[in-house]
């Protein structure tokens, strides 16, 4: 039986031996939302990159760009960090580069993975039956905020380990927590994410929309998978 393991932070990530097991990047507040809703809508590929300077260049290149940092929008870029933003008809068939504080920072992270997929609650269940159908082990990493572990990505690592129970060995501390945490929380996501600290940041950036939004379940099949320095979807 394959392993599933969660890191709870990019701080811990070198604790644990990425090659040979697929990687779930997850960042629920907003970036693995944000990619997932993306490709929902037609979008053709996703440059992830770590810092604002590579995105300028890509984006001087021609490519759309956005930039994000502790919430906002960096100035001079195409796109900001909502879903919602996502969801228009003229970013349909484009390449996007993308940079955000945590998210794109824990992709940059997993490249010695097998493989690098994208999840958030909006496809957990294409998520779930791709890993079933790889049988490999498999890390949950959960982006969190600037190194420091965060519930809504925790939350995520315990929703894909309820799905994935029986048919993965669990025998790690925070997979178990994260279980743990979901199975406690799981009728009131909502709830239990608005007494969150990233709430609590994003609150003066009125996103309250998208913050619901991240937490429905199942509102796309799409699968990026990262290929060749960029994600695309796999087929
Ligand atoms: O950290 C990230 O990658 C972002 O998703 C953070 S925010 O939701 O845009 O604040």
């Amino acid at each position: 039986m394959p392993s599933l393991e969660v890191c709870l932070s990019p701080q811990l990530i070198q604790l644990y031996d990425l090659k040979g097991k697929i990687v779930v990047v997850v960042d629920i507040l907003r970036a693995t939302s944000c990619m997932v809703t993306a490709f929902g809508h037609g979008i053709k590929e996703i440059i992830p990159v770590a810092s604002v300077q590579e995105c300028k260049v890509l984006q001087q290149k021609g490519y759309l760009a956005a930039a994000e940092r502790d919430g906002s929008k960096v100035e001079g870029f195409d796109l900001d960090n909502s879903p919602f933003s996502y969801m228009s008809e003229h970013i349909k068939g484009k390449t996007i580069a993308v940079t955000t504080t945590n998210g794109t920072q824990a992709i940059v992270k997993s490249l010695e993975a097998d493989e690098i997929i994208v999840g958030a609650f909006l496809n957990i269940n294409t998520v779930y039956s791709y890993l079933l159908k790889q049988n490999k082990d498999v890390i949950v990493f959960c982006a969190g905020w600037k190194g420091n572990f965060n519930l809504e990505d925790t939350l995520f690592a315990g929703a894909l380990t309820n799905l994935l129970q029986n048919a993965f060995k669990i025998t790690q501390d925070s997979a178990i927590m994260a279980l743990g945490m979901y199975n406690s929380n799981k009728n009131d996501l909502l709830k239990f994410v608005n007494t969150s600290q990233h709430v609590s940041r994003l609150a003066n950036l009125d996103i309250h929309k998208d913050i619901a939004f991240c937490l429905n379940f199942d509102t796309y099949q799409s699968l990026p998978i990262y290929k060749n320095d960029r994600l695309v979807i796999s087929c």
